[in-house]
C-alpha cells in the first residue's frame, strides 16, 4: 500500500511540479512575425538553361594577342587544338553586355589562407572564389538564380548531357569531350573515378566542403564505360535531387595526373596525411579546369592567377574565355574585402557582415563611388546549433557528454530558445530594415517556406527558467549558475562551450549575444572562437558542445545539398555524426526529419515535395533541431568597371556570387581597363613550377 500512496504521492507531485511548469508557461510557441519589408534591388532576367549556354562546335575560334603570340611561336598547340570538339559555348544574347574584350583583373580580398592545393583531400585555399574559380564540377547550379521556376534543374558543366535509364536507376552521363586541364593534358573518366573511389569513397580520405558517400544516396555507385562517359547507380527510382550534388562543393574532381601517384592507395608507404597536404600553397601552377591557374603566392599578401589557355569555355564569336587575363586575391580579412570593394582599391565583395551596412551604403550612395551596391533578398542566415550527439562523435568528456545530454532534451533546447530575444540579437548587428526574426529551418521568403508550418518559441524568460527546472537544473551551490543534477558531471556548474568563425565580426558578435543572454538563465557559456579553417576541422570533427554558424545553401534553395537538411548519413550533418561505433543515435524527431528529406529526394511531384516541406519545417522548428537567430540580405558589392554582371545576382542562393555572376564572361571595357595586370603578357608555367611564363 505504502509503495502505491509514494507512487500515487510522486505522481500528484509531478503533476503540480508540470502544473507548477504548465502555469508558468506564459508564451505558447507561436509562428514567427512577418520580416520587416525590404525591397531586394534588381530582380534577375529569367530565362531557361540554354538559354544562357550550349555546347558546340564553331567554325573559328579567337585568343588574346598574347597568346596567339605563344602559338606562333611553337610554345602552344593552335587555339582550336586546345578547345575540346564541342565546347562550351555562352549565348551573346544572355550576357547583359555581349560578348566581352580581353584583358584586366578582377582584384577579390579575401579573409581565408591557402593551406594547400589538395582540395580533394580537404585542403581550403581560402575560399571567397579561389576554389569556386579553379575548381570546375560536373553540374553548375550558382546560375540559377536567372532560370525560370518550371525548369530549374541542374545546368551541364563537364558532364554536357545525361539521361535516364526506363527503371531511373541508372544514369548515364557524358563528360566533354577533348577539354584539357590547364597544362594540356587531357580531362577524361579517370578524373572523375579517381575523385569518386580514392577521394569520396575512401573513408581515410575528406573532401572540402564535404562529400561522402550518402551526398550521392545510400549505396550508390559510379563506373567509367570509357573516356567521357560515367553511370550512377541508384537505389531509389529517379533521384534526380542527387544531380544537384554534383555541382560545387561536392563533385569537383581534381587532376589525378597529379594527385593518384601521391595518393597511399597508388604511392607505397605514403600516409593520407602525406597525401592530403603533398602539394603546398607555394606550389604553383596546379593544373585546374577553371579559367585562371595560380602562379603567384605571397604569405599574408596574395594568390595571383593568370588566365587557363587550355580553358574549354567560349562566346558565340568563337573568342576563348575567360574576358579577363588576371584575378587577384588579396590575403586579408572579410571585412577588409567589404572595405576595399567601397573603397575601389578591391573588385568583389559579399557584403554579408550586417555591421558593415550602414558604412557601405553610406560610401557607395555617393555618385562617384566605384562601386555599384545591390541587395539581394534574405539568404544569410545565422543558426546556434547543439551538438546533438550520444554516443561518443567528438569523443566528449565527463562535463560535454552531460552537455550532450541536455542538448538531447527538447524542453532545454526549448528553454535556450525562449531566452532568446532575437528582435535585439539583429539590431545589435544593425538597426533598420535589415535583420528579420529567424526561428530555425527553411528561411522565410524562399521556395519551400511556410510560416505556419514554422514554430517559434518568443522571447520568456520566465519560460525559459521554468523549462530549466523542469529539466532538472537547479543552482544546488547558490553561485548563481546552474549545476548538473547530482551524480551528473559531479554536479558541477553548467558550463557550454560555443564554437564560432574568428574570422567574422557577425558570428563572433552573435555568439556574444547568446553567451549573454544565458547568463539570466543561470547558464555559463563560454566562447571558443577559432579561424575559419580551425573553426571548419573542429566542426567536422564533433569536437564542440555549441556551435553558432552562418547556414549554407540548403535552407534557402532546399534542391542545393538536400541531403544536408537532416543527418541523412553518417558523415553528413554537423550537428549530429555517427559515434565511434559507426552508429547514429537519430532522437526520433531526427529520424523523421531524415524520413521526410529521403522522401523529398525520391519523388518528382511538385505538390508532394512542398508537403514534405512543410512536415520538415515543422519537425525541425517545433523540435529544434537548430535554433534560429537572425535573417538577413546579403549585397553584392562590383567595382562599377566591370561588365556582364547579371541583374538581381544574389550573394548567396545556390552558390556564391563568385559562381553565380559566371565570372568567366565578365569583361572591362578597353576604355574602361585599368592595367592591373602584375604578370601581363605571360601564361602558366609547367605545374610545380616556379610562376607565370613569358615569351
Ligand atoms: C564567399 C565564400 C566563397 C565556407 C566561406 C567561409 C568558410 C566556410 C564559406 C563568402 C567565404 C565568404 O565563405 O564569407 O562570402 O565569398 O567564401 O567560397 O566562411 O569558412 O567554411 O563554407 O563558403
Amino acid at each position: 500500500m505504502r509503495k502505491h500512496l509514494f507512487a500515487l504521492g510522486g505522481a500528484s507531485l509531478l503533476l503540480g511540479v508540470s502544473l507548477l511548469a504548465a502555469q508558468a508557461q506564459t508564451v505558447p510557441p507561436t509562428t514567427p512575425p512577418d520580416p520587416p519589408k525590404f525591397d531586394a534591388q534588381g530582380t534577375p532576367n529569367f530565362v531557361g538553361i540554354s538559354d544562357v549556354y550550349e555546347y558546340k562546335a564553331l567554325s573559328e575560334y579567337h585568343e588574346p594577342d598574347f597568346v596567339k603570340a605563344f602559338v606562333d611561336a611553337g610554345k602552344l598547340p593552335p587555339v582550336a587544338e586546345r578547345l575540346p570538339k564541342e565546347p562550351l559555348v555562352f549565348k551573346t544574347a544572355n550576357m547583359p553586355d555581349g560578348n566581352g574584350v580581353y584583358g584586366d583583373v578582377m582584384r577579390h580580398v579575401i579573409g581565408g589562407r591557402p593551406e594547400g592545393w589538395n582540395y580533394m583531400a580537404g585542403q581550403s585555399q581560402g575560399w571567397g572564389g579561389i576554389d569556386i574559380g579553379t575548381m570546375e564540377c560536373l553540374t553548375r547550379t550558382g546560375p540559377l538564380f536567372e532560370i525560370k521556376a518550371e525548369e530549374l534543374a541542374p545546368m551541364p558543366n563537364l558532364a554536357k548531357s545525361w539521361e535516364w535509364s526506363e527503371d531511373g536507376h541508372k544514369l548515364t552521363m557524358h563528360l566533354i569531350e577533348g577539354a584539357k586541364w590547364s597544362d594540356g593534358v587531357p580531362f577524361t573518366s579517370e578524373d572523375i573515378m579517381f575523385y569518386w573511389e580514392d577521394n569520396i569513397v575512401d573513408p581515410n580520405v575528406s573532401p572540402l566542403n564535404g562529400a561522402t558517400p550518402e551526398t550521392f544516396g545510400e549505396g550508390t555507385t559510379l563506373e567509367a564505360i570509357d573516356d567521357y562517359t560515367i553511370v550512377w547507380t541508384f537505389k531509389d527510382a529517379f533521384p534526380k535531387q542527387y544531380i544537384y550534388q554534383m555541382a560545387y562543393g561536392t563533385f569537383c574532381p581534381g587532376p589525378a595526373h597529379i594527385f593518384k601517384p601521391l595518393h597511399p592507395k597508388y604511392k607505397a608507404g605514403a600516409t593520407y596525411d602525406e597525401y592530403k597536404n603533398a602539394i603546398k600553397p607555394e606550389y604553383m601552377n596546379i593544373p585546374v579546369m577553371g579559367a585562371w591557374v595560380p602562379v603567384e603566392y605571397r604569405p599574408d599578401d596574395i594568390v595571383v592567377m593568370r588566365r587557363n589557355p587550355y580553358y574549354w569555355k567560349v562566346d558565340e564569336a568563337g573568342n576563348q574565355l575567360p574576358y579577363l587575363n588576371e584575378v587577384h586575391y588579396r590575403l586579408s580579412t572579410w571585412a577588409d574585402r567589404d572595405v576595399q570593394a567601397v573603397a575601389g582599391t578591391g573588385d568583389f565583395s559579399n557584403l554579408e557582415q550586417a555591421e558593415s551596412y550602414v558604412e557601405a551604403l553610406k560610401r557607395s550612395a555617393d555618385p562617384a563611388a566605384p562601386a555599384r551596391l545591390q541587395f539581394g533578398a534574405r539568404t544569410i542566415g545565422y543558426t546556434l546549433y547543439p551538438n546533438l550527439s550520444g554516443n561518443g562523435w567528438g569523443e566528449p568528456d565527463e562535463r560535454q557528454q552531460a552537455v550532450r545530454e541536455l542538448n538531447r532534451n527538447a524542453d532545454f533546447r526549448k528553454a535556450i530558445s525562449y531566452a532568446l530575444d532575437r528582435q535585439r540579437l539583429g539590431e545589435a548587428l544593425v538597426k533598420g530594415p535589415f535583420t528579420a526574426i529567424y526561428p530555425g529551418g527553411l528561411y522565410a521568403g524562399t521556395t519551400y517556406y511556410d510560416k505556419d508550418s514554422t514554430v517559434y518559441y518568443p522571447y520568456s524568460l520566465d519560460d525559459a527558467k521554468a523549462l530549466l527546472e523542469k529539466v532538472g537544473l537547479k543552482d544546488t551551490d547558490g553561485n548563481g549558475v546552474l549545476n548538473f543534477p547530482a551524480g551528473t558531471a559531479g554536479g558541477a556548474d553548467v558550463e557550454i562551450t560555443v564554437l564560432a568563425n574568428a574570422d567574422y565580426q557577425t558570428d563572433k558578435n552573435l555568439a556574444e549575444g547568446v553567451i549573454s543572454m544565458m547568463e539570466p538563465l543561470g547558464i555559463r557559456v563560454i566562447a571558443n572562437f577559432l579561424t575559419g579553417t580551425q573553426r571548419d576541422a573542429t566542426e567536422q570533427s564533433g569536437k564542440f558542445d555549441w556551435r553558432v554558424a552562418r547556414n549554407g545553401a540548403e535552407l534557402i534553395a532546399v534542391v542545393q545539398n538536400t541531403v544536408a537538411l537532416a543527418p541523412t548519413g553518417p558523415q553528413i550533418s554537423n550537428s549530429h555524426r555517427a559515434g565511434k561505433d559507426g552508429t547514429m543515435d537519430l532522437l526520433p524527431f531526427e529520424q523523421e526529419m531524415v524520413d521526410t528529406v529521403n522522401a523529398f529526394i525520391a519523388t518528382d511531384d511538385a505538390a508532394k515535395r512542398q508537403d514534405l516541406m512543410k512536415t520538415y519545417q515543422k519537425l525541425y522548428t517545433e523540435n529544434l533541431f537548430g535554433i534560429g537567430l537572425t535573417q538577413y540580405p546579403g549585397a553584392l558589392i562590383i567595382n562599377k568597371r566591370f561588365a556582364n554582371i547579371p541583374a538581381g545576382a544574389p550573394i548567396f542562393m545556390f552558390n556564391w556570387a563568385e559562381d553565380n555572376i559566371i565570372r568567366e564572361r565578365v569583361f572591362v571595357p578597353a576604355d574602361k581597363q585599368q592595367g592591373y595586370e602584375l604578370h601581363p603578357d605571360t601564361l602558366p608555367g609547367e605545374p610545380g613550377s616556379a610562376g607565370p611564363v613569358k615569351l
